[in-house]
């Protein structure tokens, strides 16, 4: 047998032990071809559907194994890098950082754990590595208003959510809220004392945020008896302590079972439907310089894709462009940004220490102005830790998407184009307008021209939603319409928007599809 093939087999066989050593590959290992692996059940990603989806099928006794196209950072050893010293962490291969605002910093190209999806009019932050966007998000745990979630999924039964799966998402992800002593007091929340106090003073109604990340440890954070992640300018980065990422949850949980494989640095590039339904995918093993080091096929009898909204879409689409894969129509259709927009002040308190020199990266506050029938938003307070002063305050409003957007495939470059222009955002614009507009006459500021053009950041999405919605492109429990083995469990079964920060409701939507799926034998 070619020795090549043998040393894979054993690389397969021991799975993420010996991937984590491989985060060191970095670049002249030689391209391997024709690997194939025979698994009953794959999963594509490691976010929060996949994570879901992985722990609940190995409690049930199920052998899974999970693709996932970015680093195992935990594994790795490598730290993630903060804000304000990007590393190897700050981007998904690119030679300078792709944060939405003060791109100054020069990158040697890494599989970093952030990535950017740009088009023509709106770019698209994901998280890339075992765990998802659970690695580089803010961690805002926000369950969604019932009336909503009743209006965007009118077939699903609300009050087992919010009776059952919203109250088992917040357990399994360690959801937990601010002490209010010590957001009074730690200086670190100057930005969001000061946001409330503005918001109230302009007359909209404040809300505190829970959240995934520990507060009892930042508190500790900020007496230095721990090491800093929160308070050190760490998030969508990476957080090196302090948040409950999904590798500390959901997944840390999956692997106890002895049930789960990871294979990192595995990025699934197009499947093959079989002619017994069963599936077939062309998968590259990439080093930490995103050189392909080995072609890989897996056949799997089921599976799950759990790729993130875009992620999922881009596999879909680029299968069926490149082999014919059977697609419902509806796929690509109901794509939203979850009606993301950032916006801000300048010249927020300038004479009484602005918005605090140091800013802790986890939000905690909120503006719910959502049953104003005009103007119906909800915006975090956000932070902007620049390690100084620049009195301005940040916000990401997020809006009903009136229109949606449509999610192709463009055969000639491989890429995904998204049909989603100015018209997509009217309405965004108008809301942050008035909402700034409300804050500066009540308590001074000008719109964040010096953040954003002209002060509107309507191309700034961190919350891509749809494209395989719930019930239109899969039955009601995620499986794909014309397929018999092929199940979708991520935040592309939502039609777009869900009204506040989306990670609690894939991941109840997760639940519930993979509880129905194993009750009927599907999986
Ligand atoms: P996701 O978490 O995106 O995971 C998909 C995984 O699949 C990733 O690890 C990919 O690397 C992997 N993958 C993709 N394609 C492939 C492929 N072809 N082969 C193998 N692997 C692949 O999926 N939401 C909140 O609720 N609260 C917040 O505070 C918040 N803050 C955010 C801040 C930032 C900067 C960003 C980018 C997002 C934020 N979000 C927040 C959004 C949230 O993280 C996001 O909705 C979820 O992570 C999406 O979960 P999915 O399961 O859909």
């Amino acid at each position: 047998m070619d020795k090549t093939k043998n040393i894979f087999s054993g690389i397969l066989n021991t799975g993420r032990s010996w991937f984590s050593k491989s985060t060191s590959l970095s670049g002249a290992q030689p391209s391997t071809s024709g690997i194939e692996t025979n698994r009953p059940i794959i999963i594509i990603g490691s976010g929060y559907g996949a994570a879901v989806a992985a722990l609940r099928l190995c409690e049930a006794g199920k052998k899974v194994l999970i693709l996932e196209m970015g680093v195992d950072w935990a594994k790795s050893g490598i730290k993630y890098s903060s804000l304000l010293k990007p590393g190897k962490s700050a981007a998904w291969l690119k030679n300078k950082t792709i944060a939405p605002f003060m791109n100054i910093f020069p990158l040697r190209p890494f599989t970093g754990a952030l990535d950017r999806f740009s088009f023509k009019n709106i770019d698209i932050w994901v998280g890339r590595g075992v765990g998802g966007g659970s690695i580089v998000n803010g961690g805002m745990a926000v369950i969604p208003k019932k009336s909503y979630f009743k209006e965007i999924f009118p077939s699903l039964d609300a009050e087992k959510f919010y009776n059952f799966y919203f109250p088992l998402a917040s357990q399994e992800l360690k959801v937990n809220g601010i002490d209010e002593q010590f957001l009074k007091d730690c200086p670190y929340y100057k930005y969001t004392r000061v946001g409330e106090s503005e918001a109230r003073n302009a007359g909209f109604k404040t809300v505190r945020v829970p959240n995934v990340y520990d507060f009892k440890y930042m508190e500790k954070e900020y007496k230095n008896e721990v090491p800093r992640s929160a308070l050190n300018a760490e998030v969508i980065y990476g957080n090196n302590y302090g948040k409950n990422s999904l590798d500390k949850t959901y997944l840390e949980k999956a692997l106890a079972t002895g049930n789960l494989e990871i294979l990192e640095l595995h990025c699934a590039d197009a499947i093959t439907r079989n002619d017994d339904n069963s599936y077939s995918i062309n998968v590259r093993q990439l080093n930490t310089l995103g050189k392909t080091v080995a072609d890989k096929t897996f056949h799997c009898t089921k599976l799950v894709l759990g790729a993130g909204t875009m992620g999922t879409l881009k596999l879909l689409l680029h299968s069926q462009a490149s082999n014919n894969f059977p697609l419902d129509p509806s796929v690509g259709k109901n794509w939203g940004n979850n009606g993301n927009f950032m916006t801000g002040r300048n010249w927020v308190k300038p004479f009484s220490g602005g918005t605090g020199a140091q800013q802790s990266t986890i939000p905690v506050g909120g503006v719910d102005n959502w049953d104003d029938d005009e103007h119906p938003f909800f915006t975090e307070i956000a932070p902007l830790p620049l390690g100084m002063d620049v009195a301005t305050a940040l916000y990401l409003l997020i809006n009903r998407v009136d229109k949606k957007g449509l999610v192709g495939h463009d055969k000639a470059s491989g890429r995904l184009v998204l049909e989603w222009d100015k018209s997509h955002t009217l309405k965004m614009k108008a809301n942050a307008n008035y909402f700034v507009r409300k804050m500066n006459r009540a308590n001074g500021g000008t719109r964040s021209r010096l953040l954003f053009r002209n002060g509107f950041g309507a191309n700034i999405c961190y919350h891509p939603l749809g494209g395989c919605v719930l019930a239109e492109s899969t039955n009601l429990y995620g499986k794909l319409k014309g397929h018999d083995n092929l199940y979708v469990v991520d935040g592309s079964l939502i039609p777009g928007t869900i009204g506040v920060n989306p990670l609690m409701t894939i991941t109840a939507i997760a639940e519930y599809c993979i509880e129905n799926l194993i009750q009927q034998g599907e999986l």
